[in-house]
């Protein structure tokens, strides 16, 4: 019996090459198909990332999905950056769709990226995404990168509503809060519990719920672009004395293993407008497993009436694999979701 140590003898249909880590405990998929210039349509890395979901929304569904990925995977494409003072253009998905930033991602893929010399080694890394341009700063050890600093695109308050939901007989209160992708942000207290994972599962429901009924409630338009937008994840934050903890769903009720990086940013954009956090004034932030992102507001400024901060996050990710991931013709099961 002869065996076969490559793919060459497979009937594949197509293989994608991708290099895995995880910042903090939330994985990010990072896909290098598209970083040799595979033409992608579009003069924007939005319109890029359009033609991405018109053609290959079948491979972030081969990629994130049963049996290749999981329900909670999460993912990014990197490819030659659109913007000419970038070093590199990604763009983020997960199990159900796209996100337009996403703070772990980024730095799984920068950390990655600069241990693999596919980045050189610079002071400072540009990596264009759907949201703008969020800058990147590694720290190093003897060993390769250690911990990597991004400052997020402004993020600002967009206001605060109330909805009914219906595991509360009063309505919730609910911050909605701008930082690369729209929050939710909830204050634990009004659910009566604490943040942990002994509920997981009833933390996805509200979550989902939260999200949908201010999605219902409100009709968002980012301030500064004039984009229609909507709440794409729910934060459900408590604040115990030692660290201010939070459980962060998205997608179809995935949940982010890491402090989520934008929802970090979110957060201290909510604290600073509420008098609860100043400039340069450290933040730790944990996540439902208990890992943390440093984070801190390094600067204020007006823009068209609105008082936007500038956050930082910082993070270590680490590399699980690279693997090549083939379609066998054969192979009708590309994508499975159990309901
Ligand atoms: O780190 O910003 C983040 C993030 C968004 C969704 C999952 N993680």
């Amino acid at each position: 019996m002869r065996a076969s140590r490559d793919f060459d003898d497979l009937p594949t249909d197509a293989s994608f090459t991708t290099v895995d880590t995880h910042t903090e405990g939330e994985p990010t998929r990072i896909v290098l198909d598209w970083l040799d210039g595979s033409p992608l349509a579009g003069d924007s890395i939005r319109a890029k990332r359009e033609s991405f979901a018109d053609e290959y929304d079948w491979v972030r569904e081969l990629l994130m999905r049963e049996p290749r990925g999981h329900d909670d995977m999460f993912g990014a494409v990197a490819f030659e950056p659109h913007d000419d003072d970038a070093d590199l253009g990604v763009f983020f998905m997960d199990s159900e769709g796209y996100l337009d930033m996403c703070g772990h991602g980024t730095i799984g893929v920068v950390s990655a990226f600069l241990d693999l010399g596919y980045l050189s080694s610079e002071p400072l890394i540009r990596v264009e995404t759907p949201a703008g341009i969020v800058e990147a700063s590694p720290e190093y050890n003897e060993d390769g990168v250690e911990r990597v600093t991004i400052q997020n695109v402004e993020s600002f308050v967009y206001g605060s509503t109330t909805v009914p939901v219906s595991f509360l007989d009063a309505p919730l209160s609910v911050d909605v809060v701008y930082a690369g992708n729209f929050f939710a942000l909830v204050d634990s207290d009004q659910l009566g519990v604490g943040v942990d994972t002994t509920r997981t599962d009833e933390f996805i429901d509200w979550g989902l719920e939260i999200r949908a009924a201010v999605n219902d409630a409100l009709d968002i338009v980012h301030p500064f672009t004039g984009d229609p937008g909507s709440i794409s994840i729910t934060e459900i934050y408590e604040s115990p004395a030692e660290a201010d903890r939070s459980i962060v769903v998205f997608g179809d009720g995935q949940v982010d293993r890491s402090p989520c990086g934008t929802g970090t940013c979110a957060k201290m954009a909510l604290l600073h407008d509420i008098g609860k956090l100043s400039v340069d004034e450290p933040y730790i932030h944990e996540s439902i497993i208990g890992t943390r992102f440093e984070g801190c507001i390094t600067e204020t400024k007006q823009r068209d009436g609105v008082t936007v901060v500038v956050p930082t996050i910082t993070g270590t990710a680490r590399i699980t694999g690279k693997h090549t991931f083939v379609k066998d013709s054969r192979d009708p099961m590309t994508s499975l979701r159990i309901a």
